[in-house]
């Protein structure tokens, strides 16, 4: 039967009522502020590397589209509604004319305001469901889910797609960011790559023995703590 309802989660996720803002704990204090006029620097292995105005990106067509988040440590939010710009879209008729990326280029390093950063593979962060969103439920996006601007790769998990971007890093090699050499370089959900080495499986229980903790941090820091950018550490 069609309908998202009726789909079987991914491997080894569980829903999630609410929709919190998470990470890892060291981040959970760190809630950024947009600037007036937000941008992105590109960077890495280009010929120019320059800096975009997110309002250089308002001539591309906009996109709405309601997909699930699955964060590696065995949640799933299903059925967000987020807005914004194809990522395919930002990098055919923006980045890449701009910042004229070496012809090898692989990888697109993504980087947050706060000090996080991961890497997908350029063809995964080019899918047809890869944005660069601004909106979510129909409004901007608030500081909680990553404002100015996330990525939102629905087929990765939730650590590709890095909130309050601040830079995008076009690259030869993989830069595995934040999380060193236990991040996989795709992290693709369907085929539970949640880290390098060992089965999927071994990390599902791993992961989920420190997600309530982590909750917590997440939920006391949202309401109080907060440090807001620039990045520390
Ligand atoms: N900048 C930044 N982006 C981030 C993180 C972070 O700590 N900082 N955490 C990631 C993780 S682990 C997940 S599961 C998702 C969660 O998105 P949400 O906070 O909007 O629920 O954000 C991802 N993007
Ligand atoms: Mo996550």
């Amino acid at each position: 039967m069609e309908g998202r309802v009726e789909r079987a989660l991914p491997p080894g996720q569980r829903v999630k009522a609410d929709f919190p803002r998470y990470g890892l704990p060291s981040f959970a204090p760190r809630w950024p502020t947009p600037g007036t006029d937000p941008r992105l620097q590109v960077v890495g292995d280009v010929a120019s590397p320059c800096e975009i105005r997110l309002s250089d990106l308002a001539p591309l067509p906009r996109r709405e589209q309601v997909s699930d988040l699955h964060c590696v440590a065995t949640w799933s939010r299903l059925e967000i509604r987020w807005g914004g710009y194809r990522i395919r879209d930002v990098y055919e008729s923006v980045i890449a004319p701009r910042a004229k990326p070496h012809p090898e280029v692989r990888y697109v390093w993504l980087k947050g305001a706060d000090g996080f950063s991961a890497s997908l593979l350029l063809e995964d962060a080019l899918a047809d469901d890869a944005l660069l969103a601004d909106a979510l439920d129909g409004k901007p996006l608030a500081p909680e889910h990553g404002a100015p601007v996330r990525m939102v790769a629905p087929a990765h998990y939730g650590y590709k797609s890095v909130r309050h971007l601040c830079a995008i890093g076009l690259y030869r090699e993989l830069r595995p960011g934040y999380g060193g050499p236990l991040v996989h370089a795709r992290g693709r959900v369907e085929w539970e790559e949640r880290s390098r080495y060992l089965p999927g499986v071994f990390y599902r229980y791993l992961y989920r023995a420190v997600l309530p903790f982590t909750l917590w941090l997440h939920r006391r820091l949202g309401a109080a703590g907060r440090i807001a950018g620039p990045e520390r550490g």
